[in-house]
């Protein structure tokens, strides 16, 4: 009976397998703010040392919907879904914190299969972002493809964001080739950059991006496409 039992449950489980393909990360929880460098000295920071973005206890590091604890990428048929899980949910009472103007969560997507061993071009050349200013989310998808602004931004109407999980379907074939992504999430004080225009540092802040994965050799946590 045992067996029996044992034999169902593996069939259960592998239905969603077989349904499609994904590809998921796991990230610390409570490392706000806090970048794991990678195994080389880069800037005097070797690896496992968390750097952090600003000093002593600000607000922004108790905003726990920032904190990913893990994110996944699937492809069914024509489709693409990526989600975040975050460390706390998102409801109607939920504030931003104070002096942030925009939050981001962010999912970049990459042409070139080089950039797996950091050899190659780090052009972001597709982003797909759930935005909230506090009172509305909209999702976008950034096509950077032209290589010059404005970029062509299409909002899409197939997003979620339900307690602590953000999701957001769209068609494959919008990002043709991409090979690589990972995500994170963004804070922006004073005016967030244009989506159409080239990023700006101005007023950013990188709150929380994948954890290094397996072999510790590049400098972001990229992962491969499903
Ligand atoms: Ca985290």
């Amino acid at each position: 009976m045992a067996v029996a039992c044992t034999i169902v449950a593996a069939l259960m489980l592998a239905t969603p397998v077989s349904a499609g393909k994904t590809v998921s990360f796991t990230d610390r929880e409570g490392d706000l703010g806090k970048f794991w460098w990678p195994p080389y000295d880069f800037g005097n920071h070797l690896f496992g040392d968390p750097m952090s973005w600003w000093q002593g206890e600000s607000p922004i590091a108790n905003a726990g919907y920032l904190d990913l604890l893990s994110g996944w990428v699937s492809v069914k048929g024509g489709e693409v879904t990526m989600g975040l899980e975050v460390a706390s949910p998102l409801t109607d009472d939920s504030k931003l914190p104070n002096g942030v103007a925009e939050v981001r969560w962010v999912w970049f997507f990459y042409l070139d299969s080089e950039i797996l061993a950091m050899t190659g071009s780090n052009y972001i050349t597709y982003g797909v972002y759930i935005l909230w200013d506090g009172a509305d989310f909209t999702a976008a998808l950034v096509d950077r493809s032209s290589g010059s602004p404005p970029f062509v931004v299409t909002y899409l109407d197939d997003f979620s964001v339900e307690g602590t999980v953000l999701a957001v379907t769209m068609s494959l074939s919008s990002m043709p080739g991409v090979v690589a992504w990972f995500s994170g999430s963004q804070i922006y004080k004073g005016s967030p950059w244009p989506l159409d225009q080239w990023p700006s540092m101005s007023a950013y802040g990188a709150m929380d991006y994948t954890d290094m994965q397996g072999p510790l050799s590049t400098y972001y946590a990229w992962q491969p496409m499903p």
